[in-house]
């Protein structure tokens, strides 16, 4: 845990570094929200703690000889070679522990629930494993969103269909009070959105937030079903964190699928 702790060098490369500052100030509050949840995880940290634990007790044998290099076995026993007893090591599951870590930087962290438009509740977490494009919008606007959806299909349509299943294109709204569940399976529905790899997210206000804050995103309440909002598109590695952004309507996306064919490929 102590390894959450420490703190972290940004570790985006120096590209996105760079492309994340032009976007006013992400990284600050990238790095501000980050700080909240290294401390949350510090003292939600016992759980975890206990399955590491769990993990490096499970022994593995070797022979004393290391007649077989590095070769382990799961049961104690003799060497097939010079029939010497195997001895206990240390496992290592250092690998296996790093694949599922999430880094500092990583939205994954954010423990806020959402109801997806099929009405099952999520974290962010459970998309763990994909890579990420996401937008903020909200179903009754007559402005934007309609053309940041259409961005959205814009992005989709130009890229391989064998690439989709790697991908989950992700519409949060930042009105959760009117976009239920019910309202967002509609909105999919009718904007032909309804295939596997579109989701929709309705969250808690102080969730969605947080979430908008992470990603740069300012929006604020005008009349009760109006918003004025950024309009930003972000891509994250299957890992959760932030690899690219695009700002804007109907602006250059040759960079967005670029970025999701390297992730994707
Ligand atoms: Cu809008």
């Amino acid at each position: 845990m102590y390894k959450i702790l420490k703190t972290k060098k940004m570790n985006f490369s120096k590209k996105n570094h760079e492309h994340l500052i032009n976007n006013n100030g992400v990284s600050k509050h990238l790095k501000i929200v980050i700080s909240v949840f290294v401390l949350l995880m510090a003292m939600t940290s016992c759980n975890s703690d206990k399955s590491k634990n769990a993990q490096q007790e499970l022994a593995v044998y070797q022979c004393p000889m290391q007649c077989e290099g590095d070769k382990t076995y799961n049961e104690a026993g003799s060497c097939p070679v010079c029939k010497m007893d195997l001895k206990a090591i240390a496992q290592e599951s250092s690998s296996e522990l790093a694949t599922d870590e999430i880094s500092d930087e990583s939205i994954f962290n954010l423990t806020s629930k959402w109801n997806t438009e099929e009405a099952e509740v999520i974290q962010l977490e459970d998309l763990k494993g994909k890579t990420l494009v996401m937008v903020m919008i909200y179903t009754t606007c007559k402005a934007a969103c309609p053309r940041l959806v259409a961005d959205m299909r814009n992005i989709e349509a130009k890229l391989p269909k064998e690439n989709l299943k790697d991908l989950k294109f992700i519409l949060v709204s930042i009105d959760p009070e009117t976009d239920t569940p019910e309202r967002l399976k509609a909105f999919a529905k009718d904007n032909l959105m309804d295939d596997l790899h579109w989701t929709f997210l309705q969250g808690t206000e102080s969730g969605v937030r947080e979430f908008a804050n992470v990603l740069a995103v300012k929006y604020k309440q005008i009349t009760p079903l109006d918003f004025s909002h950024s309009n930003i598109i972000s891509v994250f590695n299957s890992g959760g964190e932030l690899v690219h952004q695009q700002e804007g309507l109907g602006v250059d996306n040759k960079e967005t699928i670029r970025t999701i064919l390297d992730l994707t490929n």
